[in-house]
C-alpha cells in the first residue's frame, strides 16, 4: 500500500455544527435544545454520509466503467462493529466531530455509544470479512461486500443469578439507523421450490415461490484513500403483496403465509459458528443472498444489456467464498448461464471456475458443511440436478488424473449410500480457481489432511493468506494513546496505511524513555478500562494487577478450560499457603466469550467461569492477588475497550485446531504478550516477535497426533500433577456450586475420560510457564521491552497486507487507476 498521512477534514468545526444542526432540524425535527444524544448521534452521523457520498458515486462509476476488475467477498457474515467513529477517522474529521458535539453540549463519548452495535455475525470469519472490506476501501481496489441484512443479529448474552448464558433477540433495527441505504429498485427475485420441466429439449425450473431481495447498502469508506466502496446486505421482502388483493376473505390468511414466511429468511444470524445444523432455513439464506449477488453483478457491470457477452464477466468480477456458505453460487452461476442466458455447459463451466475461489476456515471436520440431496432437490431443484452433473463431469476429470478408484470415491462431490449429501467444501474446491487456508499452518494442514485428494490432484488450486486485521479500528480508533506514541516514535503517521514501518519501533525498545512512555501508554489503557468496567458492568477491577484476557467464542478446541483450571490451581495454592503470599503476582483475569445456545459443555463451561469469579473475587484469602471477571456480551466494541488494556494475551486452542485466530494479531499490535501454543497464526506471530517475546508451551500437532496414536488417556494426566487434581477436585466437591457435587459433573466427567482436545495433557506445560510469565512481568522494563517488540514486529498482520496477498495469488487484480 502507498503510505498516507491522515487525511485533511473537508470542513471546520462550525461548518460542521451547522451541518448537524440541519439535520435535527430537516431530519429528525427537533431544535438543538431538544436534542438527546441519540439524535446527535443520527444527526451527525447523516451530516457525515454526506461528505462520503461524492467519493461513493465517483467510486461506483470508476467500477463500472474502468477496466480494473472488482472483487465480490460474498460472506454470510460482517460484524462491522460500530460506523461513525471509523467514517470519522477516514474523513480526517475526528476532531472537528468531538469539537463540534462539545460545542453543541454533548460529550461526544456518549453520542458515539449512542450508535447499537450491528452484530451481523458470530466471531473471527465475520471480524475478517469486515476487515478485508476496509482493507480493500483503503487500498482503492475496487470491492463489493455482499450478505445478508439480518433484523436480529447475534444473541445479546445476559447471565442469570447461577452464571448461566441466557440469551436475548438482538433488534438491532429499533432505532433509527443512518447507515444504510434502502434501494427499492435494485431489488432481485430469488425464486424456491417447484419442479424442473423440459420445454424444447431444455429443462426449465418453474419455482413454487419467489422473494424480494432488496439491497440495503452500507457504505465502506477507504482511509485516505479517497475511495468509498459498497457492502450490499440484502433483506427479504414478500414479493408481491398486491396479488393479496386479489384473494377472497377465506383465502386471505393462507395467502399471506408464504409472504410472511418469505420474509422469515432474513430474519435471523444463526448463532452456531462450527457444527452446522443442516437447517432449511439457513439453505434459503444462503441461496437467497447469493442468487440476489450474483444477478446484482451482472445488472452493475452490463448495464441495460438483455444479451450481456457474460465470457467477460470473470474480468469484470471475482468472487470470494468465505467458506463453504455462498458455495450454492456454483451452481447458481451455472443455472444463469445456461437456463438464462443459452450458454453451452463446456462455456459456463470455464467462467463459473474462472469467477469463483474458496478460502477455507476450519479444520474441525463437523464444521465441514454438507447439504443432504433431498433437502436441495426440494428448495432447489434446478440446482441439484446441476450439481449432480458438476459430479459427473468431476468424477470423468478424474478418471483422467488417477486410476486410484478409492481416491476417486473419496472425492465425490455428490456421495452415495439412502441418504446422499452435496459437500460444500468439495464442491467449492472443484468449482473454483484457487483454494485458500487462513494461516500456513492452516493451509499446510488443509493440503496435507482436510483436501490431501485434492491437492495432490489439483495442487496449483492451494495456496495461503494469513489472515490479518484493520489497524484503522483496532490501533488507531480502540487506542488512541498508542497511536499517538507510534506517530511520534516513528515521525510519521503513514504506519496506518502501511503497518510494516512499525518495525521502526524495534531500536525504541532499547531506549528507556520510550520504554517508559510505552509503560504509561498501557497503564492508563488499564485506568481507561477499569472505568469503563466499572461504569458499564459494575465492577472494580484493579490497574496495578497484571490484566490477563482470554476473549473469543466458546469452544471446546479453544480451551477455555485450561485456563480455568490452571486460575482454580493457582487459587488453591494462594489459598492453601503452597505460594508464600509476597510471592504470588497479583492478576486481574478477564474472560469474554458466547457459546452457541445448543452447545451444552461450552454453556456449563461459561456457567463454571462465572462461578469461579464469584467465588474467588469474594475470598479474602486471596483479596489483592487474584480477580476473575467475566463481562457479558463480548462484542467488537468491548474488544476496542479491552484490547489496548491487556498485558497478557492468552491463544491455548490445541495445536492444528485454530485455523488462524485474529484476536492474537490484535493483542500483538497493542503490546500484549501471548502466551500460547504452536497453533494458528500464533506460529507466524512468534516467528515475527521472536521466540523470546512469546510465551509458548504444550504440545505440537504432531505430538497430539502421536499421543492420539498411542492411545490417550487423561486420567493420567490428573493423577500426575496435584495442582491438577486438585483444581479438579474442587470443581467436583462443589466449591464452585454452593456445595452440589454435580452441577459440573458432565464436564469432569468428559476430562477425565475424553477430553478430545488434550486439556489435562497441556496442563502442566501451562501451569509451568506461568512463573516465566510472572518473572518477566515482575521487571516492567523488560516486559514492556518485549511488548514493544511485539507491536514493532507485528506489522505484517495488517489486513491491507492479506488484501494484498489476495490480489496478486488469487484474484488477479489491483486499485482503480
Ligand atoms: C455454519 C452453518 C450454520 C450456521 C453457522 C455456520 C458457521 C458460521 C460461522 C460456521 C462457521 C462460522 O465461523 C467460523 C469461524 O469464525 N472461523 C474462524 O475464522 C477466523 C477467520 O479466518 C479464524 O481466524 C479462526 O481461527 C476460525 O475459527
Amino acid at each position: 500500500m502507498t503510505e498516507q498521512t491522515a487525511p485533511k477534514s473537508p470542513v471546520t468545526t462550525e461548518q460542521f455544527i451547522e451541518e448537524i444542526k440541519e439535520q435535527l432540524k430537516y431530519n429528525q425535527g427537533v431544535t438543538v435544545e431538544q436534542a438527546t444524544d441519540a439524535d446527535i448521534y443520527v444527526a451527525s452521523s447523516l451530516a457525515v454520509r454526506r461528505h462520503l457520498m461524492d467519493s461513493w458515486t465517483t467510486t461506483q462509476k470508476d467500477t463500472v466503467e474502468g477496466n480494473t476488475k472488482a472483487v465480490g467477498y460474498l460472506s454470510a457474515e460482517f460484524l462491522m462493529g460500530k460506523q461513525l467513529r471509523n467514517a470519522l477517522l477516514n474523513l480526517g474529521m475526528l476532531s472537528e466531530f468531538d469539537d463540534a458535539v462539545k460545542a453543541l453540549g454533548h460529550d461526544p463519548q456518549l453520542v458515539v455509544d449512542a450508535e447499537y452495535e450491528p452484530g451481523l455475525g458470530n466471531g473471527g470469519l465475520g471480524r475478517l470479512a469486515a476487515c478485508f472490506i476496509d482493507s480493500l476501501a483503503s487500498l482503492g481496489v475496487p470491492a463489493f461486500g455482499y450478505g445478508i441484512q439480518y433484523k436480529y443479529g447475534i444473541f445479546k448474552q445476559e447471565f442469570d443469578a447461577e452464571g448461566k448464558q441466557v440469551e436475548r433477540p438482538d433488534y438491532w433495527l429499533a432505532n433509527e439507523e443512518p447507515w444504510g441505504h434502502i434501494d427499492y429498485n435494485r431489488s432481485q427475485k430469488v425464486s424456491f421450490g417447484g419442479s424442473v420441466v423440459e420445454e424444447d429439449g431444455k429443462k426449465v425450473w418453474k419455482p413454487a415461490w419467489s422473494v424480494r431481495a432488496v439491497p440495503v447498502d452500507y457504505m465502506v469508506p477507504g482511509y485516505a484513500s479517497g475511495r468509498v466502496n459498497t457492502l450490499r446486505l440484502w433483506s427479504a421482502k414478500s414479493y408481491d403483496e398486491f396479488d393479496l388483493l386479489t384473494f377472497n376473505k377465506s383465502e386471505y390468511l393462507d395467502a399471506v403465509k408464504p409472504q410472511v414466511e418469505a420474509e422469515n429468511i432474513s430474519k435471523i444470524l444463526y448463532p452456531e459458528d462450527s457444527t452446522p445444523q443442516g437447517k432449511r432455513l439457513r439453505l434459503e439464506q444462503q441461496y437467497f443472498f447469493v442468487a440476489a449477488s450474483l444477478h446484482d453483478a451482472i445488472r452493475v457491470f452490463y448495464p441495460g444489456q438483455d444479451k450481456p457477452d457474460l465470457t467477460t464477466f470473470p474480468n469484470k468480477i471475482t468472487f470470494q467464498l468465505n467458506d463453504t456458505h455462498p458455495v450454492i453460487g456454483i451452481p447458481e452461476l451455472m443455472r444463469i448461464l445456461i437456463d438464462e442466458y443459452g450458454y453451452d455447459w463446456n462455456t459456463a463451466w470455464d467462467i463459473t471456475t474462472k469467477t469463483f475461489n474458496y478460502t477455507c476456515h476450519t479444520l474441525l471436520p463437523e464444521a465441514l458443511e454438507v447439504w443432504p440431496v433431498d433437502l436441495i432437490s426440494e428448495l432447489l431443484p434446478r440446482h441439484m440436478q446441476i450439481i449432480n452433473e458438476i459430479n459427473d463431469h468431476f468424477l470423468e476429470e478424474l478418471k483422467g488424473l488417477t486410476r486410484d478408484k478409492e481416491r476417486i470415491n473419496r472425492m465425490r462431490i455428490v456421495t452415495e449410500g439412502d441418504y446422499p449429501q452435496v459437500r460444500m467444501a468439495y464442491l467449492a474446491t472443484a468449482g473454483g480457481s484457487h483454494v485458500n487456508g487462513v494461516a500456513e499452518l492452516h493451509s499446510q494442514l488443509l493440503k496435507d489432511v482436510t483436501l490431501r485428494d485434492f491437492s495432490d490432484l489439483f495442487p496449483k488450486k492451494f495456496t495461503n493468506v494469513t489472515n490479518g486485521v484493520t489497524p484503522r479500528r483496532f490501533i488507531r480508533l480502540a487506542n488512541p494513546r498508542l497511536s499517538a506514541l507510534i506517530t511520534e516514535g516513528l515521525g510519521t503517521d503513514k504506519w496506518l496505511s502501511d503497518l510494516e514501518l512499525l518495525q521502526g519501533l524495534a531500536p525504541l525498545a532499547n531506549d528507556d524513555e520510550f520504554v517508559k512512555k510505552f509503560a504509561e501508554v498501557k497503564h492508563a489503557n488499564k485506568v481507561a478500562f477499569a472505568n469503563f468496567a466499572k461504569d458499564r458492568y459494575g465492577f472494580d477491577a484493579n490497574p496495578d494487577t497484571m490484566f490477563n484476557t482470554m476473549v473469543k467464542r466458546l469452544h471446546e478446541y479453544k480451551r477455555q478450560s485450561l485456563k480455568i483450571l490452571a486460575l482454580i490451581a493457582r487459587y488453591a495454592a494462594i489459598k492453601n499457603g503452597t505460594i508464600n503470599a509476597d510471592d504470588v503476582l497479583p492478576r486481574t483475569v478477564f474472560f469474554g466469550a458466547k457459546a452457541a445456545p445448543g452447545y451444552y459443555m461450552a454453556k456449563l463451561t461459561i456457567q463454571l467461569i462465572n462461578n469461579v469469579a464469584r467465588v474467588v473475587n469474594n475470598d479474602p484469602d486471596v483479596k489483592g492477588k487474584l480477580a476473575v471477571h467475566f463481562p457479558a456480551n463480548y462484542n467488537v466494541r468491548l474488544a476496542q475497550h479491552l484490547i489496548p488494556a491487556t498485558e497478557l494475551d492468552e491463544q491455548i486452542s490445541q495445536a492444528g485446531k485454530e485455523a488462524s485466530g485474529t484476536g492474537n494479531m490484535k493483542f500483538a499490535l497493542n503490546g500484549a504478550l501471548t502466551v500460547g501454543t504452536l497453533d494458528g497464526a500464533n506460529v507466524e506471530i512468534r516467528e515475527r516477535v521472536g521466540a523470546e517475546n512469546f510465551f509458548l508451551f504444550g504440545m505440537t500437532v504432531d505430538e497430539v497426533d502421536a499421543l492420539y496414536e498411542e492411545g490417550y488417556n487423561p486420567a493420567k494426566y490428573y493423577e500426575a500433577d496435584p495442582r491438577l487434581k486438585m483444581a479438579i477436585d474442587m470443581i467436583s466437591n462443589g466449591t464452585f456450586s454452593d456445595g452440589d457435587r454435580n452441577t459440573y459433573a458432565p464436564l469432569v466427567a468428559d476430562w477425565l475420560t475424553k477430553d478430545y482436545f488434550m486439556t489435562l495433557a497441556d496442563f502442566t506445560s501451562y501451569a509451568d510457564i506461568q512463573y516465566q510469565i510472572e518473572d518477566l512481568y515482575r521487571n516492567p522494563m523488560e516486559w514492556n521491552r518485549k511488548a514493544i517488540l511485539n507491536v514493532a514486529n507485528t506489522g505484517f498482520f495488517s489486513s491491507d497486507r492479506s488484501m494484498e496477498d489476495y490480489l496478486e495469488r488469487i484474484w488477479h487484480t489491483g486499485p482503480l487507476a
